[in-house]
């Protein structure tokens, strides 16, 4: 191969709003700058592909719709598309983000091309290994999908440990951190996006897809304790199954005026720049992206001692860890942001520079070109 020929690469993911989408998106965004050339493949198009660009290609996976076919074929449909393709564009290699069923898709796809050049990179996000793929019903074919991979990444060193632990690793996943535009995601002016954030002094921010594993709840029971000592509102942005209860306890304790649920919003950035604080009190995130998003915009970040969320935010520098479901501690920990103005500015910068330092696009994207190229070779 030659040493620097732009590369044709599939990427394959989820389009829904989360992590391991965003990512995906952001990096197919960020190799055309690098001169490649990218098709992603998913069933609607990626969230943060929001705009045409030159050499850019979204392929959408549909399928026949057949009464037999009460499950979704998916995986089945979308090997084939990756085989029309791969065959039609020539590709050199597909990158799939989150294993299931992306990456057994993937394999079977190369061994359909029977061109076993075709080279298979897995990003391993989160609950592909923490919780999908240790289950019972997907564990043989999660391990199959990281085995046959010519590349496995993971997005945090505490995923890449827990994989190697959990499926008998002989060969070590790389570990590639999530990353983020620290030119797109900057400080900025407070906006005053609903009515109440012009009357209330302090915002707290909460961004998620609101699933169980994301406590919710805790974030409003922490803003309830939060919201007596000082004049504060709470923005929930995302959606999902936990959002009736979060909604139903700001009701019952008659904080529901305070707390604004946006449900799911594209530009996160002006939100990011208006609040105070991040709090994400989640029982385990592998990285917790959103966290770093929020660095970037020197919002500081009150979060949960869990999964990869050290390796992103560090312990009274960034923000501040508590354990899962310590909601008085979180509390605290707000409160002494919100009380202390210096406190909050320090914490901010050190957050930039952590997220400028050791997460931004341009340092991190080519770690997975120089991957492409070392498996290419
Ligand atoms: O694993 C998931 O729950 C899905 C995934 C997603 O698509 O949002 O989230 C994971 O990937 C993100 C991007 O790499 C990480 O920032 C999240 O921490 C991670 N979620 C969990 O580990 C729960």
């Amino acid at each position: 191969m030659k040493k620097n020929r732009p590369l044709k690469i599939g990427i394959v993911c989820y389009p829904t709003y989360g992590g391991s989408g965003v990512v995906a998106a952001e990096l197919g965004k960020h190799l055309i700058k690098m001169g490649h050339e990218i098709h992603f493949f998913s069933y609607s198009l990626p969230i943060r592909l929001n705009s045409y660009e030159n050499k850019i290609f979204f392929h959408e996976v549909t399928w026949i719709d057949y009464p037999l076919f009460e499950q979704s074929p998916y995986s089945l449909a979308l090997s084939a598309k990756l085989v029309e393709v791969s065959t039609y564009y020539k590709l050199d290699l597909i990158h799939v983000h989150y294993a299931l069923p992306h990456s057994i898709s993937a394999i079977l796809a190369r061994d359909m091309v029977k061109k076993k050049k075709l080279k298979i990179v897995t990003t391993l996000h989160g609950t592909d290994v923490t919780l999908v793929g240790i289950d019972e019903s997907f564990y043989p074919i999660t391990k199959y999908g990281i085995e046959q991979s010519d590349a496995v990444t993971c997005v945090s060193k505490f995923l890449a440990d827990l994989t190697i632990e959990k499926f008998f690793l002989r060969k070590k996943p790389h570990v590639i951190p999530n990353f983020v535009d620290t030119n797109e995601f900057v400080p900025g002016k407070r906006r005053h996006h609903c009515p109440i954030l012009a009357d209330s002094r302090y915002n707290i921010i909460h961004i998620s897809n609101f699933r169980p594993i994301k406590r919710v709840v805790d974030v409003i029971k922490a803003f309830e304790i939060i919201q007596k000592d000082i004049d504060a509102c709470l923005l929930m942005v995302g959606d999902g199954s936990e959002r009736s209860q979060a909604e139903r306890y700001a009701l019952d304790h008659n904080i529901l005026s305070k707390v604004h649920f946006l449900g799911k919003q594209i530009n996160i950035i002006e939100l990011l720049q208006s609040s105070d604080i991040l709090l994400l009190p989640s029982e385990l995130e592998s990285f917790g992206l959103v966290a770093l998003e929020a660095m970037s915009c020197e919002t500081p970040v009150v979060s949960t001692n869990v999964g990869g969320l050290p390796e992103v935010i560090v312990h009274d520098e960034t923000g501040y860890l508590t354990k899962v479901g310590d909601i008085k501690n979180m509390a605290e920990y707000c409160l002494k942001i919100l009380t202390n103005p210096s406190l909050k500015t320090t914490l901010g910068k050190n957050a930039r520079l952590r997220a400028q330092n050791l997460f931004d696009t341009n340092k991190v994207v080519p770690l997975y070109e120089q991957l492409y190229k070392q498996i290419l070779s």
